[in-house]
């Protein structure tokens, strides 16, 4: 498609002579009027959650990972006591030897009997005690209750605010999460009323006052204001969100005339930065159009993360993060760009570099005749685990 594609160089040239040309000569495809308006129409677009499975059946996560700490604990008391049986068992033999009254070896632990809950006794017999001399029992007693450090499931973390809203916090705000054990924990902000709760925001803009023409390195740390301002989560922490299961991402659009609405998608996934945060998205419903795959040509599903200081784009002539400042999963260049500038007057001349959402409503009429662009009032971006559902 060489003439799409050339289509930011045709804008270098308008922004070189910036203010003395009235052609549009953007990036995205919208003189289709017609396919537009197809893509807005409601009735085409409702959100379809029939099929979604309800919170119920999530597993109660606290009382599992409360029996399991409580088991831990025991487990860590009885532990190096079971190392002295092992270590010390020719001291106990001996000791049997000496005295005549007592029972076979194991049964005279006493600590044995107290300390540790009878579904995990027959592992410790069998690891620890089998040598001695194992009971029947231990063969066929499976054990109730892993100790394994490497089972995760039964100690899993809160992952995300999904994990939070389950567990009954269902206020917005900042909260801790711990997306699996490999990596670290962080910050997220909670959204806990839309649509049932339980989103991770990746990012929000509402006062323009945190720049969003940032590096590599600050698109992938995150920057802003997490608690109540303009901020973008970190790619590094996108990645992880998204890595171990299916996570949808919801888009929620506002512009300077109070028209709101949203774009969401079934599956987002963003991949690690040796994969140069490639992005996986599609699915689309909602009310907004869908923008991030808006076409062949203009395509944000697997692309790789672009900032003014990395080019992973596909436009071979230049960076397009550097000519639109802002870090995007760039095309070449884009039909959306929710990290674009943020212009308070919400109308703006000259590049297309504001936050763009291609098939916005009034987009295709933006141009004519006011000879301005649209920027937005405010725009998150938040991802949910597909199977949380809807309330
Ligand atoms: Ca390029």
């Amino acid at each position: 498609m060489p003439e799409t594609n050339q289509n930011p160089l045709s804008e270098s040239k308008e922004k070189e002579q910036e203010g003395k040309s009235n052609t549009d000569t953007t990036s995205a495809p919208i003189q289709d009027k017609k396919q537009l308006d197809h893509r807005l129409e409601p009735s085409h677009n409702a959100p379809n959650f029939s099929n979604t499975p309800q919170p119920g059946q999530e597993p109660n996560l606290n009382q599992k990972n409360n029996k399991v700490q409580q088991t831990d604990q025991r487990l860590q008391t009885s532990r190096p006591y079971l190392k002295q049986i092992s270590a010390g068992e020719r001291v106990l033999k001996t000791e049997y030897n000496k005295t005549s009254k007592l029972q076979p070896p194991f049964r005279h632990m006493p600590s044995m009997r107290t300390s540790v809950r009878p579904g995990v006794k027959p592992i410790q017999r069998s690891k620890q005690a089998g040598r001695l001399q194992p009971s029947p029992q231990t063969k066929t007693d499976p054990p109730r209750i892993s100790w394994a450090p490497s089972d995760n499931t039964l100690r899993s973390p809160i992952r995300d605010c999904s994990d939070h809203m389950l567990r009954g916090r269902s206020r917005s705000g900042v909260y801790m999460v711990t997306p699996d054990l490999r990596s670290s924990s962080f910050q997220v902000y909670c959204d806990m009323e839309l649509d049932g709760g339980g989103w991770t925001l990746l990012q929000r803009r509402q006062d323009g006052r945190v720049s969003f023409n940032r590096t590599w390195v600050e698109y992938r740390a995150g920057f802003g204001v997490l608690d109540g301002g303009d901020f973008w989560l970190g790619n590094n922490k996108i990645h992880p969100l998204t890595r171990d299961r299916d996570m949808e991402l919801r888009v929620e659009l506002e512009d300077f005339q109070g028209v709101t609405g949203h774009a969401q998608y079934e599956y987002f996934r963003v991949a690690s930065e040796r994969l140069r945060y490639r992005l996986t998205v599609g699915g689309y419903s909602g009310t907004a159009g869908d923008a991030l795959r808006f076409s062949k040509t203009y395509d944000h599903n697997n692309r790789a993360f672009t900032t003014p200081d990395r080019d992973n784009d596909r436009y071979p002539s230049g960076n397009c993060g550097a000519y639109y400042s802002s870090g995007w999963w760039f095309d070449a260049c884009m039909a959306a760009n929710l990290n674009g500038r943020y212009y308070t007057a919400g109308r703006y001349k000259g590049v297309r570099d504001g936050i763009f959402w291609g098939t916005w409503h009034n987009i295709s009429s933006e141009y004519y005749p006011t000879n301005e662009r649209q920027s937005f009032k405010s725009v998150r971006m938040m991802i949910r685990p597909k199977s949380f559902g809807s309330h």
